[in-house]
């Protein structure tokens, strides 16, 4: 077989970058260890930023998102019992964020992929890369046993950050930055409506708390856990009591009830290799790069690094600009580590941390009194929330 970009990953970082290359007309192969099903059946992320909803529009799959998708001009605090309530379009020129699943968005994505005829090969084992550093790199497989080679340009890694992408660059040619969070965050969707309209990021002594969304009718809600907890010890009755604790009593009163559809623990890490490419090989998404949750950054920073991505191929493939390729890890690591100054701000801001000194406990009180209570600390948090700007390619 042989392809002008072979994508390792069908999660929402290889199917928006197919869909744009393919529109591009750039042909490219998706091969997906797992079944569309297993894709789709992962809770993740909910926020999408305003250039990520400008993307998927520019990607053609905007029109189901723009429908249901909810819009978001403000974001809630919580903490020491106040509330404040932070207008992100005042903040920011009129900007907003807009709440629609990654389920929604990878199952909007995989049905254009499926309109487009485009090739996907779901229950590929054994993935290498191969020659990455020559003019001609290839990737061989197995599907049901058989062995294939597909011959290609290039090769992008959206393997996610247990792929096989990363680890195929040798060990001397990556630099590996890594902070470990010491807890995790349990997450339950719920068929129930939202407790509030707008998302409430809390913190409390019993740790923090995320009370999100998927629509009108459906709840997502977090709290923070010692990582040695296990899902098994956590009944839906147990959360909401937990829940309820963690929130004000006015918000705890109007708090719904109701049976869990998914819950979830995922421990929280900071993570970052450098660069994000080595010959025709390109790292995207979480292959490259992890986030805690508490910015909302992770899904969104991975359709950071598609925009750059596609951008530098179309470049290439219509213009003949070989220049740019070189140019992808610059750009896309630029707007990584702020998104990761961002999410470990915001986990430093809102958690708790056992083992901080009572002098750091007042830092991190006095850190939230600023930010909160300050124009320019709110303005820094609402541009942050809603998306840093992408750099034009040129
Ligand atoms: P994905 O979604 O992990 O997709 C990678 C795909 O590659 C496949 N794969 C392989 N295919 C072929 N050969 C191999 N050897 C392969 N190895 C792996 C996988 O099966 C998979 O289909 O990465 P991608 O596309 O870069 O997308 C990134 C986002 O999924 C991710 O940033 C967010 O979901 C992160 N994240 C969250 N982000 C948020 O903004 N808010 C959240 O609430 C949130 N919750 C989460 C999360 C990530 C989690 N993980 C990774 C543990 C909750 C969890 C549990
Ligand atoms: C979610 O709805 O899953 C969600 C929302 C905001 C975050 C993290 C997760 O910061």
């Amino acid at each position: 077989m042989k392809t002008q970009v072979v994508i390792i990953g069908a999660g929402p970082s290889g199917l928006l970058l197919g869909q744009l290359l393919h529109r591009a007309g750039i042909d490219n192969l998706i091969i997906e260890r797992r079944t569309p099903e297993y894709v789709l059946g992962r809770i993740r992320a909910g926020i999408l930023e305003s250039g990520t909803v400008a993307l998927l529009r520019e990607a053609g799959v905007g029109a189901r998102m723009d429908a249901e998708g909810l819009v978001h001009h403000g974001v809630e605090f919580l903490f020491d019992g106040q509330r404040t309530p932070v207008s992100l379009s005042a903040l920011t020129g009129g900007k907003s964020v807009m709440v629609y699943g990654q389920t929604e968005v990878t199952r909007d994505l995989m049905a254009a992929r499926a309109d487009s005829g485009a090739p996907v090969i779901y229950g590929a084992d054994n993935v290498v890369l191969h020659d990455m550093k020559s003019d001609r790199p290839y990737v061989t497989f197995d599907k049901e046993g058989e062995p294939c080679r597909v011959e290609c340009d290039f090769i992008a890694g959206c393997d996610g950050f247990h792929g096989v992408s990363r680890q195929s660059i040798p060990a001397a040619s990556r630099r590996e930055f890594e902070s470990v969070w010491p807890f995790g965050w349990l997450g339950m969707l719920a068929d129930t409506p939202p407790v509030n309209p707008e998302l409430i990021y809390a913190h409390h002594e019993r740790g923090f708390v995320l009370c999100s969304q998927r629509s009108l009718t459906r709840s997502r809600y977090y709290l923070q856990v010692p990582l040695s907890d296990r899902v098994e010890q956590w009944s839906d009755e147990r959360f909401w009591q937990e829940l309820t604790r963690r929130l004000p009593a006015d918000l705890g009163n109007k708090l719904v009830t109701g049976h869990s559809l998914e819950k979830s623990i995922a421990p929280l890490r900071s993570y970052v290799v450098e660069p994000m490419q080595y010959g025709r090989l390109f790292l995207v998404g979480d292959a490259a790069h992890i986030v805690p949750p508490t910015g909302a950054k992770g899904l969104n920073l991975a359709a950071s690094d598609v925009n750059y991505l596609w951008r530098i191929l179309r470049e290439y493939y219509l213009r003949g600009r070989g220049d740019l390729l070189a140019r992808y890890s610059g750009y896309a690591l630029d707007r990584v580590w702020k998104g990761e100054r961002f999410s470990w701000f915001m986990t430093h801001l809102l958690h708790d941390f056992s083992e901080k000194s009572p002098f750091d406990r007042k830092m991190q009180q006095a850190d939230r009194r600023y930010y909160l209570g300050s124009r320019a600390g709110l303005t820094t948090i609402a541009e942050n929330y809603v998306g840093l700007p992408y750099e034009t390619v040129a």
